[in-house]
């Protein structure tokens, strides 16, 4: 909703990637209509994390696409990462705002309802529902959102919504069509045999969603 043109979200995991070369992986998903990149490494030192982000930071720039930075703040400001995107268990919202203000992307995963109502939704820039479907890629989670949880939250918040976890092409336009803005995806596009391709079809998928209402 409101101001937040992005669509196609692309969330890493070099593991995701199956060998091949993660910043081809990437750059051919942008290729194919990734607008948005989140770095999320769980297993990086903080310096490989840094180091990581600064070379995604020179690949981004080149296509205009914005990099946000999972759960660090000193690597999003080190490397100039146009937001940062938090869960439940990591630093709140509503401090990170106070550290960095003008960080222009703030993320925060909602994995139940009640997180709706609070401070930190309510200054953050977007809201990841998390997950909408139960996903291999990250097993720690409490609920699926299904299209009906995003459909029920769409007429609570005005706030962009992002949907992530399970996510493919049988059902990105579901999805779009519950009420979410923008698909983060991190499978579908980086174990693909073709990452570009499977990118523009998700992309297609979602923009032709979009127009239809
Ligand atoms: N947060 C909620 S689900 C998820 C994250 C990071 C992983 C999504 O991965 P996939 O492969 O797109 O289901
Ligand atoms: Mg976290």
């Amino acid at each position: 909703m409101g101001n937040f043109p992005y669509r196609l979200y692309l969330v890493t995991d070099e593991a995701a990637c199956l060998g091949r070369d993660f910043f081809w992986v990437i750059e051919q998903a942008i290729k194919g209509g990734v607008d948005m990149v989140q770095l999320r490494e769980k297993n990086l030192s903080d310096q490989a994390f840094l180091n990581k982000a600064l070379l995604l930071k020179d690949l981004l720039d080149r296509y205009n696409v914005p990099l946000i930075i999972n759960d660090n703040l000193p690597v999003a400001v080190h490397c100039g990462a146009a937001g940062i995107h938090v869960g439940n268990s990591d630093s709140p919202p509503t401090k990170i705002r106070l550290q960095h203000p003008d960080t222009k992307f703030l993320g925060y995963s909602i994995e139940y309802e009640a997180q709706l109502e609070t401070e930190d939704a309510r200054v953050s820039d977007y809201l990841a529902l998390s997950p909408v479907y139960a996903t291999n890629t990250k097993t720690d989670t409490v609920t699926e959102w299904k299209t009906e949880g995003i459909h029920r939250v769409r007429q609570i918040t005005n706030k962009p919504l992002v949907a992530i976890g399970g996510i493919n092409e049988a059902n990105a336009a579901s999805i779009i069509t519950a009420g979410a803005d923008c698909l983060a995806i991190v499978s579908a596009i980086c174990s693909a045999e073709n990452p570009a391709l499977a990118a523009e079809r998700l992309r297609n998928l979602i923009d032709r969603s979009m127009n239809s209402y």
